[in-house]
């Protein structure tokens, strides 16, 4: 059966595209679905994108996945750097998971160097722009 690959984006991801594209590039989320779906295809892989401005909504999708897929692509936003609960989440699930950050979160504000879910994740991609999410998605794909 063809294996699914939750991909989970985190607050104020849903403006991509729209605002700021020196930091975040000029695709939006909707462009980055597709490009992530069609080499979702090629690898023989199946995709659920999706996006939440909640910590709560991504700890459910979280919970989600545990029963339905293989693999966990998730850029947390400011989550990244708050929050305990998605970690905790990610710790309830047996998959692979693979952080992506758009911006090289290195590169920025002090507050921004220090990401809890990089304690679970298998793999992080940060400062690849847009097309971190295709080069995680190509990692996970060795790793399920
Ligand atoms: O570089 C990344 O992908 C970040 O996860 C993006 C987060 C930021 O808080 C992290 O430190 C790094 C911010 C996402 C905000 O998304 C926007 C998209 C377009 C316009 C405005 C915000």
């Amino acid at each position: 059966m063809t294996k699914l690959i939750t991909v989970l984006n985190g607050p104020n991801l849903n403006l991509l595209g729209q605002r700021e594209p020196e930091k975040y590039g000029s695709k939006t989320l909707v462009d980055v679905e597709v490009e992530v779906t069609t080499l979702a295809s090629e690898l023989g892989l199946k995709v659920l994108f999706q996006q939440s401005n909640f910590e709560g909504g991504l700890v459910e999708m979280i919970h989600a996945a545990r029963e339905t897929s293989a693999g966990i692509i998730i850029n947390p936003a400011a989550y990244s750097h708050t929050s305990v609960a998605v970690l905790d989440a990610l710790n309830t699930y047996d998959g692979a998971v693979v952080e992506v950050h758009i911006s090289n979160i290195h590169k920025r504000e002090e507050f921004r160097h220090h990401s809890f879910v990089s304690a679970r994740a298998d793999g992080v991609i940060a400062g690849c722009g847009t097309q971190g999410y295709s080069l995680a998605l190509r990692h996970i794909a060795t790793l399920v």
